[in-house]
């Protein structure tokens, strides 16, 4: 899953597509690099960051939308958004799954997902951006994040959302100390006995700079690293900026593995 945030603020590309032609070259050149799926948001949702509302949300995806339709017409399209009112408006516009960092917080979001039967991502979160990190705890992380997603995963289902329609992502660096980080990681085969897809987003975050000490435009190795920790733990779907470089790394990967890629 490659990214592209058409946001000024996101914490590692932000003001960089926010126009539909640079956000649609990006978009093909992810595709090209291999991207099976191209994930849009319009709101940041890194600590600190403060909620933007529908309209500027809608605004900010109308024209990107509508040129990804054209520049990248069979790559499925995923929206990155809370609101349920946006998301109906990127479904109206093309996009087949909803990633949703508050895993069905707004009321309509499950209902709306049944109903126009498209995927959804339910993503862990403790607390909300703007004070997520604030001395975020847990007693035992792996369990309690499993615990929740396995709750909104019935909630889902309750609402109409068919079980295969379901991605479940423990939400790396939301609300997590990097102990609780690497938890998580080392346990997904936790999650990933909720009998669905766990996508890890780890790329460029704070995890990576407090590992390795750089800064965020110098996180590619590390954020590969993590890439190949997380499929190995079982990790199906990876949420990376930099789609070419992962898709080397996954590829030498699993082919030693013996899986193919
Ligand atoms: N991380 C970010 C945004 N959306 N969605 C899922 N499912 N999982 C994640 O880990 C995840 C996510 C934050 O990263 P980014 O989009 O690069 O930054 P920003 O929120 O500043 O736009």
């Amino acid at each position: 899953m490659g990214i592209l945030n058409v946001t000024p603020d996101s914490f590692s590309d932000g003001g960089e597509y926010l126009h539909g032609a640079a956000a649609a070259g990006h978009a093909r050149a992810m595709a090209a690099a291999g991207a099976v799926i191209i994930d849009v948001g319009a709101e940041s949702t890194r600590p600190g960051a403060t909620p933007v509302g529908a309209e500027v949300e809608i605004a900010r995806l109308a024209p990107v939308l509508r040129a990804l339709s054209s520049a990248v017409p069979t790559v499925p399209l995923s929206v990155d958004t809370r609101d349920a009112t946006v998301a109906r408006f990127a479904i109206d516009a093309g996009a087949v799954l909803v990633n949703d960092v508050s895993a069905g917080g707004d009321p309509a979001m499950l209902p709306l997902v049944a109903e126009r039967g498209v995927g959804i991502c339910l993503m862990h979160m403790q607390g909300e951006p703007p004070t997520m990190q604030d001395d975020p705890r847990y007693g035992d992380v792996v369990s309690e994040v499993a615990t929740f997603l396995e709750a909104r995963m019935g909630a889902a289902v309750r609402a109409g959302v068919a079980e295969e329609a379901i991605v479940v992502d423990p939400g790396i660096g939301f609300g997590k100390s990097l102990d609780h980080n690497l938890a998580l990681l080392r346990g997904l085969g936790v999650i990933a006995s909720l009998g669905r897809p766990v996508l890890v987003g780890a790329s460029r975050k704070g995890m990576i700079g407090a590992l390795t000490g750089r800064g965020v435009a110098e996180r590619l190795a590390g954020s590969l690293g993590a890439a190949l920790a997380a499929v190995a733990a079982g990790a199906s779907v990876l949420r990376v900026h930099d789609v070419a470089e992962t898709v080397d790394a996954l590829r030498v990967f699993t082919e030693i593995r013996g899986g193919g890629a």
